[in-house]
């Protein structure tokens, strides 16, 4: 029989490894719509949409191009509704001498498929998913070497490695990291060109439809799906990205503005993490920008370095620290998820515009999910589980080994300071400073205590005095404590009451409200 090469939802390449020199007329693709993975959280309806209608699109595309294609759409009949039901299907249907798959993505996933070498009577191959830049093996070896794992050692060794924004061997512009160029406040009217939206064409239209009847309980808004489902559509959003907002994405990176929920970032993450763009070669159209003159270091220093950088560097984490990350909880968080955080029903301005961002887009960029939703999960204790939870469920771009490192070991602090080198935890006057969301909020941002004060305030001093005993003896945090201690007991006390109050509502309205997904 020919060769089965399984292709799974998040590897829509063409160059992939189990693609690549092989011959069409001796291999059999298989591509599967199955339950578990529709299910085995309560996706947002546009994340299950995006990954079918990508999947469609991809397999009438390899067809085209003389590949033969079985694909297992949801509703077929007999569909075993589990990667390994169907790929056990297919070996009947096809009878092939071997199976060759390139490794899953998730944990959960890569669990079953190495159970496949016993549980079928025919070879099978699992081949390294080269579409990184350092291979998982690769990433072990430099972990091995060090007590304290750095993202921004592990990053110069990947300039180095890819030669991006290297003169010799030394970092373009004398530097390596721009990051302090790159913290600019929105200023009054800031505003990016629009990027290019996508229609929902005939295939994406039974996308939505299928996701309507068989999702409808799921959350989410369907309305403005709006997202690259081909390689052909990717390429188009990247162009409008680099002609248009490259030049300001480093100065604007950290700023938010209510109702702008794009600015200058990419929106490629989606299209990268299915396997439709290729990562190195962003980067690289990046740096030749950067050379042309036609975006500034900083800017294209700090693209690079979210790609080669954090992307590549979170996704070595995770397969070192599986699958103990997905139950660590070093600070002991306990508290459920407000129930907010689905409906966004909640006066405070800055929480409620990133979660409408995510309800209606599955998207909210990275100093909302770091700095709003995640800061406050953090000063507010919300458990670890659940937090990690809702950011699968929410984020187009979800897959657990890009969104666990970066939920519950950067913004939690949950693997106890292992990527991170401190909590990122703030009060409002950081929202302040870098968005326009305090100014029309409900409660002030600059009264600190009581009635009517932000709450992010008070609860970041309930943080920072709930965990003393762990964060005091770090270096770059003890500094604070100086400042709490020279408070004077009443203003503390004014603080924790108004911390405590705030917790107890939120816990009192949370009760009786069964968790949704
Ligand atoms: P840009 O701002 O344009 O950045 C360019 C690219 O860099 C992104 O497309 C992405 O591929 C990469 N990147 C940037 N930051 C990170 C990071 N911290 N980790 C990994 N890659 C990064 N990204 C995901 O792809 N999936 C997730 O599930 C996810 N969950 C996150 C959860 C939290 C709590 C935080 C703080 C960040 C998370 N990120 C996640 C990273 C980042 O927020 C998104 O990649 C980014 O917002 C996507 O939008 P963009 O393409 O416009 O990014
Ligand atoms: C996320 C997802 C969903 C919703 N559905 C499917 C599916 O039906 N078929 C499929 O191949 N992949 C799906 N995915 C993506 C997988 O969960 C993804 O391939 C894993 O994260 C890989 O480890
Ligand atoms: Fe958010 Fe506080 Fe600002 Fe309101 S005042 S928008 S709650 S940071």
């Amino acid at each position: 029989g020919p060769i089965l090469v399984p292709i799974l939802g998040d590897q829509l390449t063409r160059d992939l490894a189990s693609l690549r020199g092989r011959a069409k007329d001796d291999t059999v693709i298989l591509m599967m719509e199955v339950w578990d993975e529709a299910t085995y959280v309560k996706h947002h309806k546009q994340k299950i949409v995006l990954i079918f209608s990508a999947m469609r699109h991809f397999a009438a595309e390899l067809r085209q191009a003389g590949w033969t294609v079985d694909y297992v759409q949801l509703t077929d009949p007999d569909n075993a509704g589990s990667f390994t039901g169907e790929v056990a299907r297919a070996i009947e249907r096809h009878n092939p001498r071997a199976v060759h798959i390139v490794e899953a993505g998730e944990w959960r996933v890569q669990q079953s498929i190495e159970e496949w070498p016993d549980k079928f009577d025919c070879n099978v191959e699992i081949l390294p998913d080269d579409r990184f830049v350092s291979s998982i093996a690769e990433f072990r070896e430099w972990a091995e070497d060090r007590d304290s794992l750095r993202m921004e050692f592990f990053y110069r060794e990947m300039r180095r490695k890819t030669g991006l924004l290297m003169d010799g061997d030394k970092p373009a512009g004398g530097e390596w990291n721009y990051d302090s160029e790159n913290r600019k406040p929105p200023k009054e009217g800031l505003a990016a060109p629009q990027r290019p939206l996508f229609e929902p064409d005939a295939i994406t239209q039974e996308c939505i439809d299928l996701v309507e009847e068989k999702f409808a309980d799921h959350f989410g808004s369907l309305d403005s799906f709006r997202w690259p489902v081909t390689r052909d559509q990717a390429e188009k959003a990247a162009d409008a990205f680099f002609a248009e907002r490259l030049e300001c994405f480093g100065p604007y990176q950290d700023a938010m503005v209510h109702g702008q929920d794009d600015l200058f970032h990419s929106m490629l993450s989606t299209s990268i993490n299915l396997g439709l763009l290729d990562p190195l070669e962003l980067c690289q159209r990046a740096e030749q920008a950067y050379k042309d003159g036609k975006a500034p270091l900083n800017s294209v220093e700090g693209f690079i370095r979210q790609i080669i950088g954090w992307r590549e560097y979170v996704r070595g984490f995770y397969w070192l620290q599986m699958p103990h990350l997905r139950r660590a909880n070093a600070l002991n968080a306990q508290r459920g998820l407000p129930e907010f955080f689905w409906t966004g029903e909640t006066d405070m301005r800055c929480l409620a515009d990133c979660i409408r961002s995510t309800r209606d887009n599955a998207h909210a960029h990275h100093i909302q999910r770091l700095m709003v939703l995640g800061n406050f999960c953090l000063i507010a204790g919300i458990s670890p589980r659940e937090v990690q939870d809702w950011y699968l469920v929410v984020y187009a771009d979800a897959y657990e080994w890009v969104e666990l490192p970066n939920v519950a070991a950067m913004v939690l602090y949950a693997d106890g300071g292992e990527l991170a080198s401190k909590p990122y935890a703030a009060s409002g006057n950081y929202i302040n400073k870098m968005s326009n969301y305090c100014s029309d909020c409900a409660y002030s941002v600059s009264k600190k205590t009581g009635e009517g004060a932000c709450p992010f305030n008070a609860l970041y001093w309930h943080f920072m005095d709930r965990h003393r005993d762990t964060l005091e003896a770090n270096h770059r945090i003890g500094r604070i404590y100086s400042n709490w201690d020279r408070m004077g007991e009443e203003k503390q006390a004014a603080y924790l009451e108004t911390a405590e109050a705030f917790l107890e509502a939120l816990e009192a309205a949370n009760k009786g409200w069964a968790r949704k997904p």
